[in-house]
């Protein structure tokens, strides 16, 4: 008979814990988006029961979604108060970080989240939250332990925009569906939900002013479903919870094209003030806004004023893509009316690349999709660039050859997970330097997406490729690939149906 061997006494030389020693704690080095420096030393935090969160007034309320994360899994009360184990404080003297970078430290004791301002110890929590097991994503109470090792982190974004587009136009999703891909891009530390409000297809926000917009213009959407629309108070209670999840909503009203929806709902906006049918097809380029007429100029000031009154964040996009209907001068006309607008009501103006065609520039941000020209030329004209390049961002585009089955298009070429991520924005189009560009932003567009679970596979994991190139320096793609793998139990834990990329190695 062999003697057993004394696994007690070995695991009492690892630190006389009773019973098997536990797992080791979640890696530092699966953090997406790749943190700025990371320095790990040699002990465990543990969450225990009866810990408590501190925060800073001012904190609160990131202390408390902090808590309610962890609340869910762990099971525990975490109450937020004066003291605590955790402590979220506001560091003015680490305004080096700038408004979004956080400094994290965790000791065996006590786990400090500090940050210039409230974005960054948000951001803070989110990493906090990456070095906890996977299952602390559930929203089910999970078993212990919850264990940290200890280590700081310093961190802050290359880019301000990282943003999400959601094309609610072509096919409508719920305030509640909406919310479901705010709080998982907030994790990533994404900062922008671009809404496309308004397409041929579909009028999906309510104006005063122009009820028919969403009495017709909404009753319907790609293929024939039943559509819908936000009313205003769901479009406000939207992008509070994004804010609060440090998410500005930006919407977007697409003008001059990309209008049939708003030229079926109201007869006057045509040139023959006839209205014609609503729009189910897929069809882009073929419907302008009828410009020169004082009702158009009425219509345009109506929607950009509500649309920016509900609207506290700073940017309002007004499309301007695809007007392949409207003369250069019509263009020229119905966007200066636009500009007008926007101007008055306070807000900045942004708009796809083609504004170029309408001298795009200082104050100004144009989105990349397609012509390289077009951005280098709005750069040379002072205007910024948010990057959405169609042959890497655009989330409509199948992975692979009809991957997934019956979804997605590639018109634009298939793009994989890795090419996803495999391009540099600071050195993406000739003309508009890294100075230039206000950052990234994936688009997920909806004519061959009709439902969540579709939206799912099309979205991740490609939006947290884009969120790490938003965020991080440059990186290579193997250790991309190598993180993001770590990422998929904590994807599935939040019920989020990504797409199991082959080139990745998805971690249990
Ligand atoms: C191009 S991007 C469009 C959209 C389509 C998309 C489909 C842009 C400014 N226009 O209208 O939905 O391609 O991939």
């Amino acid at each position: 008979m062999t003697r057993p061997f004394p696994w007690a006494l070995l695991a009492c030389l690892a630190g006389c814990a009773p019973g098997p020693a536990p797992a080791p704690p979640e890696p530092w080095t699966n953090l997406l988006p790749r943190a700025q420096s990371v320095t790990v030393t040699d002990g465990v935090f543990t969450l225990g029961a009866d810990a408590r969160l501190s925060a800073d007034p001012a904190l609160e309320p990131v202390a408390e979604l902090l808590a309610s994360t962890l609340r869910a899994s762990t099971g525990f009360a975490l109450p937020v108060g004066e003291s605590g184990a955790i402590r979220l404080q506001l560091a003015p003297e680490l305004s080096a970080l700038g408004a979004e970078g956080y400094e994290l430290s965790v000791e065996a004791s006590r786990v400090i989240i500090r940050a210039p301002e409230a974005a960054g110890v948000f951001y803070g929590a989110q990493t906090f939250l990456q070095l906890l097991p996977a299952r602390v994503e559930r929203t089910a109470a999970q078993p212990g332990p919850w264990r940290v090792a200890t280590g700081t982190i310093r961190d802050q974004p290359r880019f301000a925009w990282r943003g999400l587009m959601l094309d609610v136009a072509r096919h409508f999703f719920t305030p509640a569906e909406v919310r479901r891909y705010v709080d998982v891009i907030a994790r990533y530390k994404l900062n922008r939900l671009h809404l496309h409000l308004t397409d041929d297809q579909g009028w999906r926000i309510h104006v005063d002013a122009w009820p028919a917009l969403t009495t017709v213009g909404a009753a319907t959407e790609v293929g024939g479903g039943a559509g819908g629309f936000y009313t205003k108070a769901e479009y406000a209670e939207l992008v509070q919870y994004a804010a609060a999840r440090f998410v500005t909503v930006v919407p977007e009203i697409d003008l001059p094209g990309h209008t049939h929806a708003a030229l079926a709902s109201v007869p006057e906006l045509n040139c023959d003030g006839v209205a014609p049918a609503p729009y189910t097809g897929v069809s882009v380029g073929f419907s302008s806004l009828c410009a020169g007429r004082p009702v158009t100029a009425q219509f345009i000031g109506d929607v950009i004023g509500e649309i920016a009154a509900l609207t506290p964040g700073p940017f309002l996009h007004v499309g301007g893509d695809e007007a392949k209907m409207t003369s250069d001068a019509d263009y020229g006309a119905m966007m200066a009316v636009v500009r007008d607008a926007v101007r008055a009501n306070g807000k900045q103006l942004l708009a796809w690349e083609e504004l170029a065609r309408a001298d795009a520039g200082a104050g100004e941000i144009v989105q990349h999709w397609l012509d390289p020209t077009l951005a280098s030329a709005a750069a040379a004209r002072g205007a910024k660039v948010v990057l959405s390049p169609a042959r890497r961002a655009y989330l409509d585009m199948q992975y692979d050859l009809d991957v997934p089955a019956g979804t997605g298009t590639f018109w634009a070429g298939f793009v994989n997970v890795p090419a996803a991520y495999d391009w540099d924005p600071g050195a993406l189009l000739d003309g508009v330097p890294e100075s230039a560009v206000l950052g990234v932003e994936a688009a997920a567009w909806t004519e061959t997406i009709a439902t969540t679970d579709q939206l799912d596979l099309m979205v991740f994991p490609r939006a947290l490729g884009m969120a790490e190139l938003g965020w991080s320096q440059p990186g290579s793609v193997r250790s991309y690939l190598e993180r993001l793998g770590a990422h998929g139990p904590r994807l599935e834990a939040r019920g989020i149906g990504f797409f199991a990329a082959p080139q990745v190695r998805w971690g249990q």
